[in-house]
């Protein structure tokens, strides 16, 4: 990897590589150096998963456009844009990442005391998040829709999801789909949930925007000294999209206390009051930039995203596990069942989470 790192313009002289993080797609290493006066600088070095995402050229041009775009933005704010803000750190031939042995390499600088969690903190941390994801999805909401290359197309395309996934249940190419068959129904039994978000977007009731569309909670760096957040990473699925998007994934990944993969489910549920602080942190960090009917279909949004991600971990232990890292045979299963009980949980719930919204849409 030494070499690797060495590709890009880093200061010093590199002590070591060591995995970094813990994405399902990417593969992320921390780069130590030390300098001439002995102080250590780190970087962050990943390997862009090309199977995936095809072009990783378009996704860097993609990515640094927007970094620049933030860096601006924070900059007038009086902000610090190097902490707030991703930084890009070229290749030696100046260019924003490079090929090497068939494999697609970028570098960002490190950015140090900070903290991110897998699991939810409590409803400040999570409150402090939504405002950060609310305010993030503000500061896009004049960035030209138009530059930005579908990294992933269809991404948050849930009907396409569902299609795909008829399609791995027929296919059946790990030969687990026996072993499944509860999941398979409870998917099957919603198909119209699926539809939901897209049916009122073509009916031009909600607005498309750009949106993260990865807004789990180890996506936000929080400042180690005073607790706030600090900055969003992973821009890689930046594209146009729904704010329900943006809040459904982060109250599929962080509106309960357990782990994406917990086995005892007794465990996992939707925690009405994670549910509150995110919709009220959600709505104050987007300002006026949401609409009645955009706050109003927030639920729907937790619901569709919490679905489409258990519709696309099962969709993926059917084909046997070609899509996300495992690190053991029933990984995705037990993924797709975490999914599964919380659509469940928000069904049961469904009247909660409408009085919620009601509670802190004033406009
Ligand atoms: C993947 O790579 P990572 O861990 O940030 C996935 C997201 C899922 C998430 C589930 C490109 O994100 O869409 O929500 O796993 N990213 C891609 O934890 O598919
Ligand atoms: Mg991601």
């Amino acid at each position: 990897m030494d070499k690797i790192a060495e590709l890009f313009q880093i200061e010093g002289k590199i002590l070591e590589v060591v995995p970094h993080g813990g994405g399902y797609i990417n593969d992320t290493y921390a780069v130590s150096c030390e300098l001439e006066d002995g102080s250590k600088k780190r970087y962050i070095l990943q390997r862009i998963n090309h199977d995936i995402f095809k072009n990783p050229e378009a996704l860097m041009d993609n990515f640094v456009m927007i970094c620049d775009y933030l860096k601006d933005i924070v900059e007038k704010k009086g902000g610090n844009p190097d902490r707030e803000t991703l930084t890009v750190i070229p290749t030696k031939q100046g260019e924003k990442g490079v090929w090497t042995e068939g494999k697609y390499y970028r570098m960002l600088a490190f950015i140090e005391d900070t903290v991110c969690y897998e699991v939810c903190q409590g409803p400040e941390d999570f409150y402090k998040c939504a405002k950060a994801f609310g305010n993030f999805q503000m500061m896009l909401k004049d960035f030209p829709a138009d530059k930005l290359t579908e990294t992933i197309p269809n991404f948050h395309n849930t009907p396409v999801r569902f299609e795909t996934f008829l399609k791995a249940v027929e296919e059946n190419k790990s030969g687990r789909a026996h072993l499944v068959q509860e999941e398979i129904k409870f998917i099957l039994d919603r198909k119209a949930v699926t539809d939901s978000l897209m049916d009122l977007l073509k009916a031009g009731e909600i607005p498309l925007k750009v949106t993260h569309n990865d807004t789990k909670l180890s996506n936000i760096l929080m400042d180690a000294k005073t607790n706030d957040s600090l900055c969003i990473i992973d821009l890689d699925t930046i594209m146009p999209g729904l704010a329900a998007y943006d809040l459904g994934d982060s109250i599929r990944a962080g509106a309960c206390y357990t782990a994406e993969d917990e086995k005892d489910l007794s465990k996992v549920y939707l925690v009405i009051e994670l549910f509150e602080a995110y919709v009220k942190g959600f709505i104050e960090g987007a300002g006026t930039g949401l609409s009645k009917k955009e706050i109003e279909t927030l639920p729907l949004g937790a619901k569709v995203i919490t679905l489409e991600q258990g519709i696309r971990f099962l969709t993926d232990y059917l084909d046997g596990d070609l899509y996300y890292k495992t690190q053991y045979e029933e990984h995705n299963l037990d993924r797709t069942r975490t999914q599964l009980k919380l659509v469940a949980d928000m069904e049961a719930k469904w009247d909660e989470m409408n009085n919620v919204i009601k509670k802190y849409s004033n406009n």
